[in-house]
């Protein structure tokens, strides 16, 4: 990675709290060694059901303006893209509803998103025949991965609100990426880059003991 392209992580994070889940993954915390059926149930394995939305990150929430905020998808692409936040307001609107699964157990249902699904700023970008992966980037400096077939799934997107508000900042405001099928941790908030790539890429949790896909009816919380 170039200097252009680093995203240096831009606050002091929480590093006992890193520590703390990396602990988990060595133990297999969590685990309850089942798998789920998505057509007959609504939980996987091992998740407990809450009303709230916790928030979950490394400490460091950062203070991206609506004027300053980019995105940009790059790499294995035909046509890079770089827009801003008027530009991707601009694209058309996807709404979505689901579920999130975070890998710390919790469950939340009916989500309503609002934003670009991830198929329409791939048709702008057009992807090389061989792209294989994704590396997401974030302004808190997170990363995470994911196969090219997990990021360009029908039901995800970039989102800018939730449940009809503009999304929090605590959330991930100006907006995340939203990958419902995969662990919460899949699901970037703050995200700035996309990065096609032909191998893979571990990101943030991915080198620290956290599995590399992240399927809840798997409960594949750990690597
Ligand atoms: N940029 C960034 N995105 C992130 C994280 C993070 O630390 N930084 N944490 C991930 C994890 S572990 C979870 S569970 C979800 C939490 O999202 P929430 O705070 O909106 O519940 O964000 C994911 N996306
Ligand atoms: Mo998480």
């Amino acid at each position: 990675m170039d200097d252009e392209n680093a995203v240096p992580l831009t606050g002091k994070v929480r590093d006992k709290l890193v520590e703390t889940k990396q602990d988990w993954a060595r133990e297999g915390r969590l685990l309850t060694g089942t798998h789920g059926d998505p057509t007959r149930d609504r939980l996987p394995p091992g998740q407990r059901l809450v009303q709230d939305f916790p928030v979950l990150d490394l400490g460091v929430q950062p203070d991206v303006t609506p004027a300053n905020w980019r995105l940009r998808i790059e790499g294995l692409v035909a046509a890079p893209v770089r827009l801003t936040l008027e530009e991707f307001r601009a694209l058309p609107q996807a709404e979505r509803r689901n579920d999130i699964h975070c890998v710390t157990q919790w469950s939340r249902y009916d989500n309503d998103w609002q934003g670009v699904a991830v198929r329409t700023l791939l048709e702008m970008a057009r992807p090389k025949e061989e792209a294989r992966f994704v590396s997401l980037t974030c302004y808190d400096g997170y990363t995470t991965n994911l196969s090219l077939d997990d990021f360009a799934r029908e039901e995800n997107l970039f989102a800018h609100a939730w449940a009809g508000a503009p999304l929090e900042r605590r959330h991930g405001g100006p907006v995340r990426l939203v990958v419902p099928h995969l662990y919460f941790w899949k699901s970037p908030k703050w995200v700035t880059r996309v990065e096609l790539l032909r191998e893979d890429r571990p990101g943030f949790w991915e080198v620290r003991g956290y599995h590399n896909r992240g399927d809840p009816w798997m409960e594949e919380r750990y690597g």
